[in-house]
C-alpha cells in the first residue's frame, strides 16, 4: 500500500516538477519471492522439477530505475533431498529451507543485469532471470521506440544436483563438463517476437546459461551495440555477437519497413566448449521476428564453415571515454589449470589453488579480524584471497594454461580489458610493455572471455569496498574451484557495515560461525588449524590416465558408489538454499560506499543491506 501510494505520488511530482526529478524519482521497488520447486518443460522434451518463484517459471524479471531502492524478501521453500556440495561462502550464509532473508540495496548503475542463485548448481535448475535498470538519462534515450528483453541460455534435462557429483568425481578424471541438451531463448524454443515495421528496438540480451557461450544473429537485421554488462558504448554495428555465460549486450535493432516476411534469429552454442558432441544434440535455438503472423516462419539459413565471425568486443569504446588507468599499485597474476587431486576428481585451479569455501564467510572474517583483516592469511589457504587497499589501481593478469575458453567475471567492478591475446599465444609477458601498448580508451565490462592457452589483462580502481569474487562463470568451474576472493578496503568495511540481524540468524540456523579467521579461530587469527582444505594432491606418479583406466574398467559397477561417496565426502553445510546475486549491479556510493557495498554494493553475492544509518540509501 505504502509503496503504491508513494510511487504514484512520485510520478505526479516528476510530471509537475521535472527539475526535481532526479531527487524525487527514487522509489522503493519491493519483491516478495517464495523460492520453491515447480514443474516445467522449457524445450518440449518432458516435464521436470525446476526452481521457480511464487509458483512460476520462468521467474519474474526485476525492473527498476536507476537510483531506486530494491527490496527483495526471499523465502526459501526448497526442499533438498540430496546434499549437494558447498556453496562459496563469500559474503553471506545460505538461506536454510523454510527461512527468509531480505536483500535491500540501492541501484546506481543502469543497464542489463540478471539475478541468479549463488549457491552451487541452483541457477541452471531455473533460478535465473533478467534484472533491468532503466535510465532516463541514457545517452540512447529517444533513439528507440521500444525495449525488448531476451535471454539466451543452455538447458539440461538432468537436474544439476545429479550432474554435479558425477562431474566432480573420479569417474570423470578428465573433468569433462556435462553437455547441455538444448539451447533456449527466453527459457523456451521457437520464440515468436512480434515487431512493428519501421521501428527501432532496444534489445537487452543476457546469457543466463550455465555453460555454453552462444553466437547470436538476426537474419536480415544488424545489431548496433550500445551497452555491454552495464557499460554504455559508442554505437558499434555487428552482424553476429558472441555471448559467454553471464555476459549482457544491449543493441539497437531497426525493423524493416515492410511486413511481408518474418525473420529467423538464432542462438548457436559454442561447441568448442564441449568435450564430446552427442549425435542427437541440436546446439542451435531459433526464434522469429514476427512482422505478420500469417506469413511463413522460415527455417534459419545454414551458415557454412566451422568458424563463426562474431563481433570482437575488444573493439568497443565505452561511451564515457574513460581512459586507461595508470600504472598498477598491485598486479595479481592467476594461472589457470585443470588437474586431478588425490580423490581422483578433476579440479580447476588459480595458481595451484582450487577454491574451497572457508568455514567463516570471508566478509565476516574481514569484519571480525581487526588489523589482521589486511593480512590475506586470515581468509584461509584455499580461498585465493587478496587484500586490495582503497583506491589502488589493480591489474589482473590471467594466463589460461588450459585448452578451453573461460568467461571471467568480477563482482563489484567493471574492469578495463587492456589486453587480450588470441588463442595459443601463451602467457602474458610484460617485460617490454608500456602504457603505449594498451588501448587509450579500453573496453570495459564485467565478464570477459579468455581464449584457450591465451591471456587477458584487466585493470580497475579499488573504489568499491566489499568482498568480491573473481571467477570463471561456467557453473561447472565454479563448482570445481575456479574462484578467487578480493577483500577490498577491509578498514572501510569494518567502519561502515553493520550486519542485518536476519543475515546473522540464517548463519545461526545453518551452524555457520560468523567471526574469526577462515577456520573459525577467533583467538589466534593466524592459526588456520582446522580450516576447510582442498583434497590432497595425487600421489606422485599417479596420473589421470591411470585413473581413466581404472575407472573405465569398472565404471558400470562403481559409478553409483562413487556418487554416493562424493556426497558422503562433501562436508554438508546443511541443506543449502539460495543466495541471490544480481550480477554487476551496484549501489550508490557518494563516498559512503562501504555502508552498502560490502554487503551488497555492486552487489554480487553480497547479503545486501543498506545499513540505514551509514548507507547511501538514507541519503536519498
Ligand atoms: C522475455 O522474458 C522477459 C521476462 O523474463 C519478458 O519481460 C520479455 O518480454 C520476454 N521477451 C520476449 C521477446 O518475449
Ligand atoms: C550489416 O552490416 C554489414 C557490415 O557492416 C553490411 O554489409 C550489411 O549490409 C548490413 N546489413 C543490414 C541489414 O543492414
Ligand atoms: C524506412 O522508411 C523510413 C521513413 O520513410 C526511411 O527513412 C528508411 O530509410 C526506410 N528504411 C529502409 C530500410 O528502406
Ligand atoms: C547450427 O547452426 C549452424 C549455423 O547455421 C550450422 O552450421 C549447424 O549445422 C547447425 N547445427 C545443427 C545441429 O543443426
Ligand atoms: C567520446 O569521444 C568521442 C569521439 O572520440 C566524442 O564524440 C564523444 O562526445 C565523447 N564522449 C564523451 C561522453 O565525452
Ligand atoms: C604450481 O605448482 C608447480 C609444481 O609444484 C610449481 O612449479 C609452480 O611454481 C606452482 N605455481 C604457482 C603459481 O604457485
Ligand atoms: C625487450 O626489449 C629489449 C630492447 O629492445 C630487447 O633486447 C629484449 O629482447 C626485449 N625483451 C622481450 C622479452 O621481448
Ligand atoms: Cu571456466
Amino acid at each position: 500500500m505504502a509503496f503504491g501510494f508513494r510511487k504514484s505520488l512520485l510520478i505526479a511530482s516528476a510530471a509537475w516538477l521535472s527539475v526535481l526529478s532526479t531527487l524525487s524519482e527514487a522509489a522503493t521497488v519491493t519483491y516478495d519471492f517464495d523460492v520453491a520447486w515447480v514443474t516445467a518443460n522449457p524445450d518440449g522434451a518432458f516435464d521436470r522439477p525446476i526452481i521457480g518463484i511464487n509458483g512460476q517459471w520462468p521467474i519474474p524479471q526485476i525492473t527498476c530505475n536507476i537510483g531506486d531502492r530494491v527490496v527483495v524478501h526471499v523465502t526459501n521453500s526448497l526442499e533438498w533431498h540430496h546434499p549437494h556440495g558447498r556453496p562459496p561462502q563469500v559474503s553471506q550464509c545460505d538461506i536454510p529451507p523454510g527461512h527468509k532473508l531480505t536483500y535491500d540495496f540501492t541501484v546506481d548503475q543502469p543497464g542489463t543485469y540478471w539475478y541468479h542463485s549463488h549457491t552451487r548448481g541452483q541457477y541452471p535448475d531455473g533460478l535465473r532471470g533478467p534484472f533491468i535498470v532503466h535510465d532516463p538519462k541514457s545517452p540512447f534515450a529517444g533513439q528507440y521506440d521500444e525495449e525488448l528483453v531476451l535471454s539466451v541460455s543452455d538447458w539440461y534435462h538432468e537436474q544439476i544436483h545429479n550432474l554435479l557429483p558425477a562431474f566432480i568425481s573420479k569417474g570423470n578424471p578428465t573433468g569433462a563438463e556435462p553437455v547441455p541438451n538444448n539451447a533456449l531463448f527466453n527459457e523456451t524454443q521457437n520464440l515468436k517476437v512480434p515487431v512493428q515495421p519501421g521501428k527501432t528496438y532496444l534489445v537487452r540480451m543476457v546469457n543466463i546459461g550455465a555453460f555454453a557461450g552462444q553466437y547470436v544473429w538476426f537474419e536480415g537485421h544488424n545489431m548496433t551495440i550500445v551497452e555491454v554488462d552495464g557499460v554504455y558504448t559508442q554505437p558499434a554495428e555487428a552482424e553476429m555477437i558472441y555471448m559467454t555465460a553471464a555476459q549482457r549486450y544491449s543493441f539497437l535493432l531497426t525493423t524493416k519497413n515492410e511486413t511481408k516476411a518474418n525473420y529467423a534469429f538464432s542462438g548457436s552454442m559454442d561447441t568448442t566448449l564441449f568435450d564430446t558432441i552427442p549425435d542427437d544434440l541440436n546446439w542451435n535455438v531459433t526464434g522469429w521476428l514476427v512482422y505478420d503472423d500469417s506469413e511463413p516462419f522460415p527455417e534459419p539459413a545454414v551458415i557454412e564453415g566451422d568458424e563463426f565471425n562474431a563481433f570482437d568486443d575488444m573493439e568497443l569504446v565505452p561511451f564515457d571515454n574513460q581512459t586507461l588507468l595508470g600504472e598498477p599499485d598491485q598486479t595479481i597474476q592467476f594461472d589457470v589449470i585443470m588437474d586431478n587431486l588425490g580423490d581422483g576428481a578433476n579440479y580447476a585451479f588459480f595458481n595451484n589453488i582450487t577454491y574451497t569455501a572457508p568455514k567463516v564467510p570471508t566478509l565476516y572474517t574481514a569484519l571480525t579480524s581487526g588489523e589482521l583483516a589486511n593480512d590475506a592469511t586470515v581468509y584461509g589457504e584455499f580461498t585465493n584471497s587478496h587484500v586490495l587497499q582503497k583506491d589502488q589501481i589493480i591489474q589482473i593478469v590471467v594466463n589460461n594454461l588450459d585448452t578451453g575458453r573461460h568467461p571471467f567475471h568480477l563482482h563489484g567492478h567493471q574492469f578495463q580489458t587492456i589486453h587480450r591475446s588470441a588463442a595459443d599465444e601463451g602467457t602474458f609477458d610484460d617485460t617490454n610493455t608500456t602504457m603505449a601498448d594498451f588501448p587509450k580508451i579500453p573496453m570495459r565490462r564485467d565478464t570477459v572471455v579468455l581464449e584457450p592457452n591465451g591471456n587477458v589483462v584487466l585493470r580497475f580502481k579499488a573504489d568499491n569496498p566489499g568482498v568480491w569474487i573473481f571467477h570463471c562463470h561456467l557453473e561447472w568451474h565454479v563448482a570445481s574451484g575456479l574462484i578467487a576472493t578480493f577483500v577490498e578496503s577491509p578498514k572501510q568495511l569494518q567502519d561502515t557495515i553493520k550486519l542485518p540481524q536476519d543475515h546473522l540468524n540464517i548463519c545461526a540456523e545453518g551452524h555457520i560461525p560468523i567471526s574469526g579467521n577462515a577456520a573459525g579461530n577467533t583467538i589466534d587469527l593466524l592459526d588456520l588449524d582446522g580450516q576447510n582444505r582442498a583434497p590432497d594432491p595425487l600421489p606422485a606418479g599417479f596420473t589421470a590416465r591411470g585413473i581413466v583406466a581404472l575407472v573405465f574398467s569398472c565404471v558400470c559397477g562403481i559409478l553409483g558408489v562413487v556418487v554416493v561417496a562424493w556426497y558422503g565426502l562433501a562436508p554438508d553445510p546443511g541443506t543449502a538454499g539460495p543466495a541471490l546475486q544480481s550480477d554487476g549491479n551496484s549501489t550508490e556510493d557518494d563516498g559512503q560506499r562501504g555502508g552498502v557495498l560490502g554487503a551488497g554494493g555492486k552487489t554480487a553475492g553480497a547479503p545486501v543491506e543498506t545499513v540505514k544509518a551509514s548507507g547511501s540509501a538514507a541519503g536519498r
